[in-house]
């Protein structure tokens, strides 16, 4: 699994100031093409080469700024820095989640989970289908921007369906991500129009169950 959001290269030094980690947009693991005809080309280029990079270097500029306001020990500004960095944080690290958690159907997209996870499903769930049942109808029905999120509570030791709003990441809410469907205007709008239940409940035809399993086994170690 690739390293989500850990900062890469590119930090550096400026006078005795700490340096300023950076971070970078990860790889997209397969074309722009490849999640066709569940999301489009001009979708998956727009939203990775866009949004995601907007994010990125929306959240370098601002942690930048911070670095700059610490030096200073300009808590109003490093305060007022706050929520530019949650959102754009937030944004790359639901993103790069997101990428992952998608394959397409020749790479194993849609093909239902098994072991521990599966297991879980049927335990917390009733059956997988009852699971896409309940995520589809809490994801459809946020309001504004967000993302709908199928979580590990790690404390309980239970699966757990959320939603957050704006970017906020599912973190935020103590709970450890493993399936996110980004339901922002942006990930659907070109392809799907205003009908998003239609793009929730077609995304499940591509979701990669390996890599959220991967994200279970991780979790739950
Ligand atoms: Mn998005």
């Amino acid at each position: 699994m690739s390293q989500c959001c850990m900062a890469g290269e590119g930090s550096k030094q400026e006078g005795s100031k700490q340096a300023v980690k950076q971070f970078q947009l990860p790889a997209l693991p397969y074309d722009f093409n490849a999640l066709e005809p569940t999301i489009s080309a001009e979708i998956m280029n727009l939203h990775y080469t866009k949004h995601h990079q907007a994010y990125v270097n929306n959240l370098n500029k601002a942690l930048e700024q911070y670095a700059e306001a610490e030096y200073k020990n300009d808590l109003q500004t490093m305060i007022a820095l706050q929520s530019l960095i949650k959102f754009n944080g937030g944004g790359h690290i639901n993103h790069s989640i997101f990428w992952t958690n998608l394959a397409s159907q020749k790479n194993g997209g849609g093909t239902p989970p098994n072991g521990k996870l599966a297991e879980l499903i049927n335990r917390d769930y009733g059956s997988l289908d009852k699971l896409i049942e309940q995520m589809s109808a809490k994801t459809s029905a946020i309001q504004g921007s967000g993302w709908g999120w199928l979580g590990y509570n790690k404390a309980k030791g239970k699966l757990t369906i959320r939603t957050c709003e704006n970017q906020d990441p599912l973190s935020t809410k103590g709970v450890i991500p493993l399936l996110g469907i980004d339901v922002w205007e942006h990930a659907y709008y070109l392809q799907y129009k205003n009908v998003r239940a239609d793009y929730v409940k077609a995304i499940w035809n591509i979701v990669n169950w390996k890599n959220v399993a991967e994200r279970f086994a991780l979790a739950s170690s």
